[in-house]
């Protein structure tokens, strides 16, 4: 029985747990104790009661028929999911009987965790379960998969992670999407910009891919893949040597500019054009508009830091709102995450004091496939929860193949029986969001949610609080952070000494209101780089090796091939989550390859053919879409779908990114055929 459930039925406040910025407040309708329905709250500052057509959904899959319900234990070969049942007391002693051998005959270092944010809900997704490995003093995870290169360049430039208050949005009258396909992953974001429109904004959509957001757009400019450095470094010299700068700006609030002046001459819109594809006249027209138009705002999304040299690009676009002096006006600047104003306590969350082997290596995830194969002393344990790497993991033909290994003792937690719960040799059922009490905090809009359980756990399901808590017990951790229980938890996480703006009463207001709101401040009162200032620029990257101004490096070439292959997210999954269920599957009809018509004319491709993407990694088969939506030379597909033929990231590189160890998705070189 859960201590802080709900038992009557009724209408229940609730927040999506879903790895998105919206982070939108639900509204759960609950009959005889079961949810009925999952619709928006219509008292959510931000998000208004409107939600996306996946979450809409949201009732079938707490309910799916194939989730899972009672532990299990593999009784097949790995990959192909034959499981038993088995019961909770068993799981758990079989992990840890396994892990304290491991412990005498390898140390801890030989068991991995490999967790991501599933649930984004913070005693979940960073709680129980950090402190659980930081007692056992296993291997640490480099959790760089989506946003920290990105992040990395964001905070040289702005020191945190700082931008404005997406409320502020709707005031203003210039919106570069830039790199973000936030039709489908922010869609409040194009709340708050189809109000700015009304008001006369223009919206300029950058992308490599016309996709629902270029559609959307005033003016879509597409560019080619891994070049914005340089498209922004353009913009720079036009607003320099136009007059556009503000002086009085830069002199108050950054250090550089005089650097960065004379840095920026050599990218003339001739040389910028060469590079980007972007004709000299539209990078006049953008450097034009973004100079006289006000207030401006920038919305930089993931894209473009999915590249070798993301980090750069972030810190590059991030240093624009400066020049120009937007960062003084409401509605001008820019956005990339709001993860500062609502920082926690993590080290008391996550239980910093517990660690017993603070030597030990870190592994970043994005190698996981080399870990498994090449890791000196081997991995000799995964456990995987809130995360599905055998779909979602760069080079995934060798992610699985160290999956394979026999001697590799692999634990996932899941709802379902998802590619990388086949391989599990001990396969544990997790309670969904909805099942228990968490503290939420969006990356996008600045408010804390409280999730409150709202039905019983699904069969025997728990939650990683729960299971991380059995697990400690079945070591013989005795420390009390280790019973502490979730409100107590959720108090210590909001005891944050460097944010004032948080304090452990917000639990209580939390209950009362459902949203709080943590800091209404602006990025110029938060500028924590070395300088104090906005770091046009940073003495600490070139310290880290890194060109202290911004420049731009071209993509890397890691082969021959003719195709930039950049396989993103799609409108209907969250990542892998949603492409077992049938409704969204349907909704996205096939895993498409959008390509140029010249390039399908040279191929011999015609529109809906199935066609072979494959380079020395792997291969995957997708159906062609032949038009004008990405460039020569560009392959753009969507989604993360479940299935044998679509695995996208078999082709993708496991490079490291130049900042935050982040991901390279799509920086990979491939070739086509018809199949
Ligand atoms: N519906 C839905 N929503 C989601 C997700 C999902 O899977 N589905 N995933 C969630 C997660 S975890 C994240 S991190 C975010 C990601 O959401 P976004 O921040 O929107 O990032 P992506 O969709 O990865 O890429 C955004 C755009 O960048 C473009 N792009 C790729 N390379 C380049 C380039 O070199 N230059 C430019 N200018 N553009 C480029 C892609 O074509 C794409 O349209 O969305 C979250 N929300
Ligand atoms: N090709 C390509 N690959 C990508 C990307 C891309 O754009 N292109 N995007 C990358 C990005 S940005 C990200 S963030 C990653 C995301 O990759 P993942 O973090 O793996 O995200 P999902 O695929 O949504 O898998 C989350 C899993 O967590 C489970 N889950 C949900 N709630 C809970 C819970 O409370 N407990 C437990 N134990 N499990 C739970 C879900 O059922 C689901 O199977 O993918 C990356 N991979
Ligand atoms: S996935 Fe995003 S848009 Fe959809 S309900 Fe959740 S937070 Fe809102
Ligand atoms: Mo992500």
């Amino acid at each position: 029985m859960n201590e802080y459930l709900e038992e009557r039925d009724g209408v229940f406040p609730s927040v999506c747990s879903l790895d998105c910025p919206d982070q939108c407040g639900l509204l759960v309708h609950k009959e005889s104790g079961k949810i009925t329905k999952v619709e928006g709250d219509p008292s959510h500052p931000v998000t208004k009661g409107s939600i996306c057509n996946k979450v809409r959904h949201m009732t079938e899959r707490i309910y799916d028929e194939n989730r899972l319900t009672v532990p299990m234990k593999r009784n097949g070969p790995k990959g192909e999911g034959a499981f038993t049942p088995i019961s909770w007391e068993e799981a758990i002693t079989t992990i840890t009987d396994k892990w304290k051998q491991l412990m005498e005959a390898s140390g801890p270092e030989s068991i991995l965790p490999y967790g991501f944010y599933g649930n984004m809900g913070r005693l979940n997704a960073e709680g129980m379960d950090r402190r659980f490995f930081n007692k056992l003093g296993a291997s640490f995870l480099d959790r760089t998969i989506c946003s920290s290169a990105g992040a990395e360049g964001y905070t040289y430039t702005m020191g945190g992670g700082f931008g404005i208050d997406p409320e502020d949005t709707v005031h203003s009258k210039l919106i570069i999407l830039w790199g973000v396909n936030a039709v489908s992953t922010n869609m409040h974001q194009m709340m708050f910009a189809q109000k700015a429109r009304k008001n006369g904004a223009k919206i300029i959509v950058i992308d490599v891919h016309n996709n629902q957001t270029g559609r959307f757009a005033d003016w879509f400019i597409p560019v080619k893949p891994g070049t914005d450095t340089a498209l922004a470094l353009g913009i720079m010299h036009i607003l320099f040597k136009e007059k556009f700068s503000n002086e009085d700006f830069l002199q108050k609030y950054t250090v550089g500019s005089a650097q960065l002046k004379e840095h920026v001459e050599p990218y003339d819109p001739a040389t910028v054009a060469a590079i980007t594809g972007v004709p000299v006249q539209d990078i006049y027209q953008l450097a034009r508009d973004y100079g006289t138009v006000s207030p401006a705002f920038i919305r930089i999304g993931n894209g473009i830091q999915h590249h070798d040299h993301g980090g750069m690009c972030v810190r590059t676009i991030a240093c624009l709102p400066a020049i120009t002096g937007q960062w003084e006006v409401k509605g001008g600047g820019a956005i990339k995450s709001n993860l500062g104003y609502l920082s926690i306590n993590d080290q008391a969350l996550q239980g910093d004091h517990l660690k017993s082997n603070s030597a030990a290596r870190t592994i970043n995830m994005n190698e996981l496939g080399k870990a498994l194969s090449q890791a000196s002393p081997p991995v000799e344990s995964l456990f995987i929860y809130s995360s599905n790497p055998a779909l979602v993991a760069p080079d995934l033909n060798k992610v699985r193949k160290g999956l394979m290994r026999e001697d590799l003792f692999t634990v996932v937690h899941d709802l379902f029986m998802t590619e990388s719960a086949a391989y599990a040799d001990i396969l544990l059922p997790a309670a969904s969001s909805y099942e228990n009490l968490d503290l939420y905090t969006s990356y996008w809009h600045h408010y804390l949610q409280l999730q409150k359980p709202v039905i019983e756990p699904f069969g025997e399901s728990k939650s990683n609080v729960e299971v991380f808590r059995l697990l400690a017990e079945g070591m013989g951790f005795t420390e009390e952070e280790f019973s502490e229980g979730e409100e107590s938890m959720i108090r210590s996480a909001l005891s944050n000494q460097n944010n004032p703006f948080i304090h452990p009463g917000m639990l209580d207001e939390m209950k009362d209101n459902e949203f709080v709101k943590a800091d209404a401040r602006l990025p110029l009162a938060h500028l924590s780089t070395p300088s104090g200032k906005i770091e046009l620029y940073s003495e600490a990257m070139k310290a880290e090796g890194h060109p202290p101004l911004p420049t731009y490096t071209p993509p890397v070439e890691e082969n021959d091939y003719p195709f930039t292959f950049i396989p993103g997210p799609n409108h209907s999954f969250l990542n892998s989550t949603f492409s077992n269920q049938r409704k969204h599957r349907q909704l996205e009809k096939e895993a498409k390859l959008f390509m140029h018509s010249q390039d399908a004319a040279l191929k011999g491709i015609k529109n809906g053919d199935s066609v072979i993407v494959w380079n020395d990694r792997g291969s995957c088969e997708l159906t062609a879409s032949v038009g004008h939506d990405v460039l020569p030379g560009v392959l753009v597909t969507q989604g993360l779908w479940v299935g044998t033929d679509h695995k996208v990231n078999a082709l993708t590189p496991d490079r490291i990114a130049d900042m935050g160890g982040g991901a390279t998705f799509f920086s990979g070189r491939v070739n086509i055929l018809k199949s």
